[in-house]
């Protein structure tokens, strides 16, 4: 059996959670591969809305097993209260959740550092969950990890031996208080009592399960233009979310994966800072704001709103290999006479050629817009494809022909039912 990843096709927020959960009625298991309680997936079932910050978004289908890859940054307060909540509402995540035991722990001056760094020149807006930090202390190699849980000598060793330096840098450089030592050593020594069941060898279970016939899906959080790599760096986050991160991030093998759907939003948000060439920053941005509900699923953030990107969209695709898309969000350009699509950049008077991931060339660019009709009427109670207004299916036409997709799911609302395959 191989493995499918599902991807962020633009800076995130495309709906990835509600399709995770319409896919895995059909896979076995669903792993995360990156980032951490930054991301925020919603899923809503019934009138009943979640928002899932670390556990997969299949917890949601009972029969589905869930896993958190080693390339998950992990914030063991915030992973508790998510099992608290789901376990409130019945849900219950023993026997099918699992966390690699090579994941990252965030540690409390993880957090720390990321609000004292949003306060430098270099703003990027980030969640303040703590992330940048914990990455950068997983490549310095000086981070703990979920293994470490299980050696309490060891454990309060490196805690200590990394607050040292944390209350250095704290109080010698950003004349900071010092963060108190002992309330750290205690308060993570507790942690293995609840997480130590979940703990997995993440790779070798991945891999058996595939040997066995089982379907995996492997979920990524954030999107391809927050990618350390690939994205708009240095506005971007600190992991892969691009296709490649789901091998690295979980253990399965590139041979091993044979599809990629991308999540693409009818048209293009941003929270955070950096460029965003088809950002409407007047009225009607606030009005695409307004009737898309687009606020950060984790910090309530208003997300800045623009027109469809194709040719970001084109971008997205040759770096993630994808290989079909959901689009998503369709219904919220019900009410507009005319809507724009970007197809492309031009930068000093010239067509570019490739989509430019430097962001003193896409500060400049000036995109290139097609205008097409909009279908002025309520699509979100179409269930299949043939139903939808003629123009609705131009629009899809003309942003699968400029971006270079196949689209073969359509989202017309938040719910399960407002979802269908296009043939
Ligand atoms: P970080 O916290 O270090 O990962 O921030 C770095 C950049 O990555 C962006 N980022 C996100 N962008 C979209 N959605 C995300 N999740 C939440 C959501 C965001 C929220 O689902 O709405 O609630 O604000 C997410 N997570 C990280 C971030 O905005 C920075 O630009
Ligand atoms: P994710 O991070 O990619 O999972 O996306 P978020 O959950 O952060 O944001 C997507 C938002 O759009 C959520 O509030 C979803 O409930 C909602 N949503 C998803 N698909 C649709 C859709 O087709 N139409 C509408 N109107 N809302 C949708
Ligand atoms: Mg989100």
């Amino acid at each position: 059996m191989s493995a499918t990843v599902l991807v962020g096709s633009q800076w995130g927020d495309e709906g990835k959670g509600k399709i995770v959960d319409i896919l895995s009625e059909n896979f076995d298991i669903v792993a995360r591969y990156q980032g951490g309680a930054n991301a925020g997936h919603t899923v809503m079932i019934g009138d009943k809305q979640y928002i899932l910050h670390l556990i997969p978004s299949g917890i949601l289908r009972e029969n589905v097993i869930c896993v958190i890859g080693n390339g998950v940054v992990i914030d063991p307060q915030a992973l508790l209260e998510e099992i608290a909540l789901l376990e409130s509402n019945g849900i219950s995540v023993d026997g099918r959740l699992f966390i690699s035991q090579n994941a990252h722990l965030i540690m409390p001056y993880h957090k720390l550092l990321d609000s004292i760094s949003e306060l430098g020149e270099q703003k990027i807006g980030t969640t303040g969950r703590g992330i940048g930090p914990c990455y950068i202390d997983k490549y310095a190699r000086k981070g703990i990890r979920i293994v470490d849980l299980l050696n309490r000598t060891e454990l309060e060793k490196k805690i200590r031996m990394n607050l040292k330096e944390k209350n250095d840098l704290l109080q010698k450089i950003y004349s900071h208080e010092g963060m108190d030592v002992e309330a750290i050593v205690k308060q993570y020594l507790e942690f293995d009592k609840a997480i130590d069941k979940y703990i997995k060898d993440v790779p070798a279970y991945l891999n058996q399960a595939l040997d066995d016939g089982k379907s995996v899906l492997l979920e990524g959080a954030q999107g391809t233009f927050l990618d350390v790599d690939h994205g708009t760096y240095p506005f971007v986050t600190s992991s892969n979310p691009t296709s490649g991160g789901a091998c690295t991030g979980t253990g399965i093998p590139p041979t091993r994966i044979d599809s990629v759907i991308g999540i693409v939003k009818a048209y293009t948000t941003r929270v955070g800072n950096g460029p965003f060439p088809t950002e409407l920053t007047d009225e009607e941005g606030e009005r695409l704001r307004q009737i898309g509900a687009e606020f950060g699923a984790t910090t309530g953030r208003p997300r800045r709103c623009g027109w469809f990107d194709a040719f970001l969209v084109s971008y997205s695709k040759m770096i993630n290999g994808i290989t079909s898309v959901a689009i998503t969000k369709l219904d919220v350009l019900s009410n507009y006479e005319k809507i724009k699509v970007c197809v492309g950049y031009e930068l000093n008077g010239k067509r570019l050629k490739t989509f430019p991931t430097n962001v003193d060339q896409l500060n400049n660019v000036t995109p290139v817009y097609e205008v097409v009709d909009g279908w002025m009427e309520d699509i979100s109670n179409c269930t299949d494809y043939d139903s939808l207004p003629e123009r609705t299916k131009d629009y899809l036409n003309f942003i699968a022909k400029h971006s270079g997709i196949k689209i073969s799911i359509v989202s017309v609302g938040p719910k399960r039912k407002q979802t269908f395959w296009v043939n």
